[in-house]
């Protein structure tokens, strides 16, 4: 930072229907694996807290979970979690897939942000993908959508145009504090990013209603021997069939979902650990408000 600059902090949601690449781009801003990603809708349930340390300012960014129209008590917190955040921010990036263009979906969220008074920026994301008259296009459509403070086309997955975006939101907070400390670069509990991991690796690895079905909880990560973190998660499943399918036979698929979960937690944290898995089943907890609390879904999981 240079001496007569001032210091800018701020908030900002990432915003848009399921799969548009908000938690790829959150991982980007902090250059951490902070939020699960997969290639299946839904992947994030909660709202997750980065933090972007630039040279002069600091980008609170919270990841929210994909907004649609939600049947399911999961899915209705999931979406008035994303919701929720837009009383705390003081700027919006709303993504779109690019690839995709402007669809039934996009409108629906954009709907959902008509009376928000802070910024809103369009951002185009998956560019890597996208032809550059299609790209022109989409600009020209969002001019009908809503008044964008910015459009900014990026690829989040290959790291393009993110730094910029990171410049061009500063541009537009005010003078503020260092909210986090420099090595800081989430307030998310580690057991509740273990967690998520175990849960990427189940939704990765399987199908149908199972990645849907699935919630992982870790109680705490404790040192065994010297050098060894050990970490009992739980995962949970509406039903016996499933639980099967999690388990699979001979156990091969819990092995595969604790050995690419646990090369992952070690690669984090730095050290060796013992991962124990444990399946349970809990009777249609998507639909009930107990367990969904139970399980750490609330507006606020931490
Ligand atoms: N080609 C390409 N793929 C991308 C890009 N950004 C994200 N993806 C892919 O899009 C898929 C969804 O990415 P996520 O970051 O999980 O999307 P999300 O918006 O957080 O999804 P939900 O949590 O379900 O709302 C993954 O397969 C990503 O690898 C990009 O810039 N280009
Ligand atoms: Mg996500």
């Amino acid at each position: 930072m240079k001496k007569n600059d001032v210091f800018k902090s701020g908030y900002v949601s990432l915003i848009g229907k399921p799969n548009v690449g908000k938690s790829t781009l959150l991982n980007q801003l902090v250059a951490e694996k902070l939020a699960a990603i997969t290639s299946k809708p839904q992947t994030t349930r909660s709202k997750i807290t980065g933090v972007a340390h630039l040279d002069n300012g600091q980008i609170i960014i919270l990841d929210t979970p994909g907004i649609h129209k939600a049947h399911s008590k999961l899915n209705k917190l999931m979406v008035q979690t994303a919701l929720k955040t837009f009383s705390d921010v003081d700027l919006i990036l709303f993504l779109i897939d690019g690839t995709e263009g402007f669809s039934e979906e996009d409108d629906y969220a954009l709907s959902l942000l008509e009376h928000i008074s802070v910024p809103v920026f369009l951002i185009v994301n998956k560019i890597d993908r996208l032809p550059k008259p299609q790209l022109l296009e989409i600009m020209g459509n969002a001019l009908h959508k809503r008044i964008f403070a910015e459009i900014i086309p990026i690829s989040a997955l290959k790291n393009d145009g993110v730094d910029g975006l990171g410049e061009t939101v500063l541009k537009y907070f005010s003078e503020g504090p260092q909210y986090f400390p420099e090595d800081m670069i989430t307030d998310c509990p580690d057991e509740f990013w273990v967690s998520e991991i175990i849960r990427e690796k189940i939704m990765k690895l399987t199908q149908l209603e199972i990645p849907y079905s699935a919630a992982v909880l870790t109680e705490n990560l404790r040192e065994g021997k010297p050098g060894v973190l050990v970490i009992d998660s739980t995962i949970y499943v509406e039903k016996r069939s499933q639980k099967m399918i999690v388990v699979g036979e001979k156990g091969q698929m819990i092995k595969q979902i604790g050995q690419l979960a646990r090369k992952e937690i070690e690669k984090r944290f730095g050290c060796k650990v013992f991962l124990q898995l444990f399946v349970k089943v809990k009777n249609g907890w998507s639909q009930s408000s107990v367990d969904l609390r139970e399980l750490g879904y609330t507006h606020d999981p931490h």
